[in-house]
């Protein structure tokens, strides 16, 4: 527990609980991410508060009722903004999924730079920081997170409201030549430096920040080195640090030994009659890199006929943002790439592309991590990448081999160990997974072994920690060093 840490109160665009209507019935189902495990129970320590959209358009009472009793039962409080879909549309949809989300990924020519939609993402912003004004008291500590909400502190600010605020970017900061085609690119950088704290993902994302701040507001002065410097502006100073988010790795260890997964983990190497598994798992995002890696299994089988009828690609690819067009497309582009290999390499009784459009039960993703004798993690770009920690947390016969991007943010920690890929170069991944393939037992198990310890030390309970440590103390000598903190709960 955080020493000096008052009542917590956590804003994010969604609540952490799934609310749907279903024949007129609602219902409200706690979400089962790691960022709740592992903020919950702080939360109920300090009588927490948790303030964010609930998912449905237009919160009505049924709604209010249920996360009512909800929070009775979760033992803090949550509190629902309510959006029109006007506001959804614009605000969501558009400036945070068609602008930040591409820009940020590196995508800029997907950004579609509407002045509608920073228009409305305004409007919603104030919405949240009118609530966040509400709910809380002026020694609370208000941890907002991600690029929907930048601009929380912000209005805080401006409607004269002090409170102690932090800001967690889930999401990689991007260079200066790609974050300066933002349109309103000096209000947003303005707006991040009101929040006392902002933490990033990786070193590389705090140096980006620091690039821009240094363009778009030269007095600003750096202070201090290691895990949290510190910036002034003006008469002002706040905090910027790394915080590599991360997961329960005991939750997923222990779920990975279970005798019933152990045996659906048997069951799956069963059906594909024990051939070597290399295992994708993603929601279905263009960041996400899908195509360029089936294709890198195509060109796997062509260049290397020796692994035919010996390896299995299952990919699980989870639906998301499915009212958007561009994410019809990315699904219809990867059913036909699994398509053609399959056509052109299939013989009786081997297909080797498996792949499942769904989500599955957390039960059965464990199961198909520890199945798996290659975790195939390979963004285009990406902030952290929890699959690839998920895989080495469930991998408890320390066997498996982790082939992961350099893009993704996870590549910081576990560069040493995984076998680092450019996911553009189709050939290079191809090449990783031969040789993968062929890794001895014992260098598997040291580099598994390595990741594993990687992942213990610095899970989500040590990120939570860090960050509010950062948050609420005083003194910065409090903060060794990222890679040196060795941390274990859970
Ligand atoms: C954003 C950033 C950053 C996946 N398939 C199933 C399933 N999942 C779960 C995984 C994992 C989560 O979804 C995906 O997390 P990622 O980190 O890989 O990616 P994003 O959703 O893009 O998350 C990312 C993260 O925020 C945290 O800061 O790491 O960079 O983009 O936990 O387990 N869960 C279940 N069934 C599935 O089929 N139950």
């Amino acid at each position: 527990m955080v020493p000096g840490i008052r009542r917590l109160v956590v804003v994010s665009n969604r609540l952490p609980v799934a609310v749907r209507e279903v024949d007129g019935e609602w219902t409200v189902k706690a979400g089962a991410g790691g960022l709740v495990t592992a903020l919950a129970p702080v939360l109920r320590d300090r009588g927490g508060i948790w303030i964010g959209w609930s998912g449905a358009a237009d919160t009505d009472d049924h709604v209010s009722d249920l996360l009512a009793d909800f929070s009775a039962e979760a033992g803090y409080d949550l509190r629902a903004v309510p959006l029109t879909s006007a506001e959804v549309d614009d605000y969501y949809f558009g400036f945070s999924n068609e602008i930040i989300w591409p820009l940020f990924h590196d995508f800029q020519t997907r950004c579609r730079f509407k002045p509608d939609y920073w228009r409305m993402y305004l409007d919603v912003n104030f919405k949240f920081a009118e609530v966040v004004a509400r709910s809380t008291q002026s020694d609370d500590y208000v941890w907002v997170h991600d690029y929907h909400l930048m601009h929380q502190a912000f209005f805080l600010k401006s409607m004269g409201v002090k409170r102690s605020t932090g800001f967690f970017l889930h999401i990689p900061f991007p260079t200066p030549d790609i974050f300066l085609k933002l349109p309103w690119r000096w209000k947003v950088i303005q707006a991040l430096t009101e929040y006392d704290l902002v933490g990033f993902q990786t070193m590389q994302d705090r140096r980006n920040f620091v690039q821009c701040l240094h363009m778009l507001m030269p007095e600003a002065r750096i202070e201090g080195r290691g895990a949290v410097i510190t910036v002034h502006v003006g008469s002002r100073s706040f905090r910027l640090g790394a915080f590599p988010i991360s997961i329960d790795f005991n939750q997923f260890n222990e779920l990975a030994d279970r005798p019933d997964i152990v045996r659906e983990a048997f069951r799956i190497k069963e059906a594909l009659r024990h051939r070597k598994i290399i295992l994708g798992v993603d929601r279905l995002d263009y960041t996400k890199g899908i195509p360029e890696r089936i294709r890198s299994i195509g060109t796997l089988l062509d260049r290397y006929p020796d692994l035919k009828g010996r390896v299995n690609f299952v990919q699980i690819a989870v639906p998301s943002r499915t009212e958007v067009g561009e994410y019809r497309d990315l699904r219809i582009e990867i059913e036909q790439l699994v398509g053609r290999i399959n056509g052109r390499h299939s013989f009786p009784g081997w297909v080797p592309v498996h792949y499942h459009y769904r989500s599955l039960p957390r039960e059965k993703l464990v199961a198909h991590y520890a199945a798996a004798d290659v975790g195939l993690v390979t963004p285009l770009r990406d902030g952290m990448n929890l699959v690839a920690k998920e895989y080495c947390a469930c991998n408890t016969g320390e066997d498996g081999v982790l082939v992961l991007s350099e893009f993704a943010g996870a590549a910081a920690q576990l560069q040493k160990d995984a076998y680092l890929v450019n996911p553009y170069d189709v050939e290079g991944v191809a090449k990783a997974l031969h040789r993968a393939f062929y890794w001895d037992k014992a260098t598997r198990r040291d580099h598994m072994a390595n990741l594993r310890e990687q992942v213990r030390h610095h899970n989500i309970y040590w990120w939570v920690d860090s960050f509010l440590q950062a948050g609420v103390s005083k003194n910065l000598d409090d903060f060794p060093p990222v890679e040196t903190v060795k941390y274990e709960r859970g």
